[in-house]
């Protein structure tokens, strides 16, 4: 049974602790008027005493009166997810949890250890299953991220269903706070075509099946052509025309994710080659490119958006141009670089410091091994738009003023962080989490929670966080960016 009573566990008792601890409740008690109750767990015969033995039997050694004396200790409830994401047809799954190496029953139910009850109600199981932290949230958990969900499983979104292919998208309708980023699912058959068009947004993208083949002119009208595979990114500056056509050797085809640097951004608003000619005289048209009317006979009378079309070759070359070649390749083949290994998984990251053309969109493909997480950190200036590739990971955004909120994400799903807001990304699964952290950014730049409490006075943390000299002194000096089982 896994509800109840996970604040025992490990606990230690000693009269000390106990009285401390006491009168830490009274004092909380006296000064807020909340409930006793309000605190989870800890009650239960044992006390619960951190690991600062260092502090709590030292009488010799305080300057200053600790700070959290002032306040009462955080619960000791581990507060792990209360299932993984097995699901069944019936309200109970056979289940780890996390933190635990044996199975139990568990009911897919609001209710963590002493707290919630059964839903009587209408009960979505897939959903629930797959949402833990959302039906029975972390008792750390408090208020809601302002600005709405930061989740959006792709699944939820539209296909927009052509001959060769199919798109779908999330953008501030889907996902009223990413404002910053907007994201765009394609598939193309072999040899299908995403038309020739261009956008007021840069254009990024990562392919995650197949191969694809590239074109662009530039404003100077120096062209481009590049081929691009799995893992690897394209990038195109705002306003900037290009094609993106499926190759044959996956006889598949491709599919790849498509960010764009703003929020506003919908793939149906695009400005496509035969949508502007459908809208122009053709009197004009052949008065432009010096030709007959009847040279435009059999002109498409409106877009065609995605469409089907024969292979191009792997081995083409970008036509011949009398201004030469776009200075920066707009390809940037992200399969070919080695990952930075970790404790706990591995890291590549793509800027404009690797992919010089990449200037509005930076990125960070991470891995995270079971038992693993990314760190505890934020972004100073830029919102992450995340996007899932596989595995499951818990996130909880803190977003200041007390609140904090989980989330719980599966492959395919799009996840929003906004600058500055602390999170983690732990894999909760026993397989590889691997997943994209994409910025509008020229440069990737993050804050470790860590490496900030190990370059700073240790005193200092102490005040703050009554832990041990040794606990301090153990704080790595280098980013850990993901890191293993505990
Ligand atoms: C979830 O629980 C089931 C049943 O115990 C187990 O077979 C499966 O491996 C678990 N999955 C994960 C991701 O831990
Ligand atoms: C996780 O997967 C490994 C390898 O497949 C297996 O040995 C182990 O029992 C699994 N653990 C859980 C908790 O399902
Ligand atoms: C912990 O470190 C502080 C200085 O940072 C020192 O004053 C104190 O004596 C140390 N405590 C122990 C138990 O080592
Ligand atoms: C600190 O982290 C680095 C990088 O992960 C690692 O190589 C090193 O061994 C760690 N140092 C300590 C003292 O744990
Ligand atoms: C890690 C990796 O795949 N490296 C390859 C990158 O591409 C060059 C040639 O373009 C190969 O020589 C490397 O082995």
């Amino acid at each position: 049974m896994v509800r109840g009573g996970t604040g025992a566990t490990g606990a230690v008792s000693t009269v000390d602790g106990g009285l401390k601890f006491l009168s830490f409740v009274l004092c909380a008690v006296l000064l807020s008027g909340t409930s006793i109750l309000a605190l989870p767990t800890p009650l239960e015969g044992t006390v619960v005493v951190s690991n600062s033995s260092s502090i709590a039997s030292g009488s010799t050694t305080t300057s200053a009166i600790p700070a959290s004396e002032t306040v009462a200790p955080a619960s000791d409830d581990p507060n792990y997810v209360m299932w993984n994401t097995t699901t069944t047809s019936d309200s109970s799954v056979q289940a780890v949890r996390i933190g635990s190496t044996s199975s139990e029953t568990v009911n897919l139910q609001p209710m963590r250890g002493t707290l919630g009850t059964t839903i009587l109600g209408q009960q979505n199981m897939a959903l629930q299953a797959q949402n833990p932290d959302t039906l029975a949230p972390p008792t750390t958990d408090s208020g809601v991220i302002p600005g709405g969900n930061i989740k959006w499983p792709m699944t939820l979104s539209p296909m927009r269903l052509q001959t060769g292919g199919w798109a779908r998208q999330q953008n501030i309708n889907q996902m009223p706070i990413a404002t910053s980023m907007a994201g765009v699912d394609m598939r193309l058959e072999a040899g299908a075509i995403r038309e020739l068009h261009w956008h007021k947004t840069a254009e990024w993208a990562y392919v995650l099946s197949g191969s694809m083949q590239v074109t662009s002119v530039d404003q100077d009208g120096r062209n481009f052509l590049g081929n691009v595979g799995p893992g690897d990114l394209w990038y195109f500056p705002p306003g900037i025309p290009h094609s993106l056509q499926a190759t044959n050797e996956d006889p598949n085809g491709a599919e790849f994710l498509l960010v764009f640097d703003n929020g506003d951004f919908s793939d149906d608003s695009t400005f496509q080659l035969t949508d502007w000619l459908a809208h122009t005289p053709k009197e004009v048209i052949a008065k432009n490119f010096g030709t007959s009317l009847s040279a435009w006979d059999e002109l498409p009378g409106k877009e065609l958006y995605i469409f089907p079309g024969n292979s191009p070759s792997p081995d083409a070359q970008a036509v011949e141009d009398p201004y030469g070649q776009v200075p920066n390749p707009f390809t940037f083949k992200m399969s070919n670089m080695t990952a930075t290994p970790l404790a706990g998984g591995s890291v590549k990251i793509v800027d404009s410091r690797t992919f010089p053309a990449a200037t509005a969109i930076a990125v960070a493909e991470v891995t995270v091994e079971p038992g693993g997480m990314r760190e505890l950190h934020w972004h100073p200036t830029q919102d992450e738009w995340t996007y899932y590739l596989s595995g499951t990971a818990r996130v909880t955004e803190f977003a200041s003023s007390s609140t904090a909120q989980t989330f719980d994400f599966q492959a395919g799903d799009v996840g929003f962080v906004p600058a500055t807001y602390g999170h983690y990304v732990e894999n909760i699964a026993n397989e590889t989490l691997h997943f994209l952290e994409i910025f509008n950014t020229d440069i990737f730049q993050d804050v470790s929670l860590s490496q900030w409490l190990a370059l700073i006075p240790p005193q200092l943390v102490q005040a703050h966080l009554q832990i041990s000299n040794e606990t301090i002194a153990s704080f790595n000096k280098t980013k850990q960016v993901v890191v293993g089982p505990n």
